[in-house]
């Protein structure tokens, strides 16, 4: 777990954005799907959409993925070069929910690592649809990045993406407790 006091060698590679995750130019988006894999609402919809058809059809052929765990395909009309997937708890409020949420960052971290990739850019995973509150979902996110940019040195930059400017704040404040 992160405390006060995180490696600056870390934090330095962590940014928080206000915006829409479909138009990064960045190695990954990280995509918070279903476990169908097959598209839905929110950030799911949004990254199908602008991908094109193809995400779809490379979708189908991963044939599902369980909660906590991510998949990876290309990115297909998007700017960014790959989409790893992955998929949040819905929540309500156990330990488990909580472990899960870290699996899908470490996962996500994991399959890029492994992919060569050094650029990925995370939206915030369950705090939609999903109903994970963003203070408690932002810690977990957090630390869980800052302990596998540990891990991984070849990961450059992870960037947290948010769609409201309130949710940005919110990853804000909980970084700069952790630089303190
Ligand atoms: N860029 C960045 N963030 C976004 C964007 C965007 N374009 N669009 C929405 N968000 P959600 P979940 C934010 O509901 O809770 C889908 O139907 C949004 O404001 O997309 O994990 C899937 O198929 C919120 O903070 O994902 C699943 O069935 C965050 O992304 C289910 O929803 C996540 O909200 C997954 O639910």
């Amino acid at each position: 777990m992160a405390t006060p006091g995180t490696k600056k060698s870390v934090l330095n590679r962590i940014m928080v954005q206000q915006g829409d995750i479909t138009r990064l130019e960045v190695d990954a988006i990280v995509n918070a799907a279903n476990t169908t894999l097959l598209g839905g609402g929110g950030v799911d919809g949004a990254i199908h959409r602008a991908a094109g058809p193809g995400l779809l059809e490379a979708c189908k052929a991963l044939g599902g993925c369980p909660t906590g765990e991510a998949r990876i395909t290309k990115g297909y009309d998007l700017p960014a070069r790959y989409v790893i997937h992955t998929v949040g708890p819905v929540y309500h409020g156990r330990i488990r929910d909580a472990d899960l949420l870290a699996r899908c960052y470490a996962e996500s971290l994991t399959l890029a690592h492994e992919n060569g990739l050094s650029t990925i850019a995370f939206p915030a995973v369950s705090c939609g649809a999903y109903g994970y509150p963003i203070q408690a979902a932002c810690q977990i996110a957090v630390d869980t990045v800052a302990a596998y940019l540990e891990k991984y040195s070849d990961i450059r930059k992870v960037i947290f993406i948010l769609f409201s400017e309130d949710d940005a704040r919110v990853y804000r404040k909980y970084l700069e407790s952790l630089a303190a």
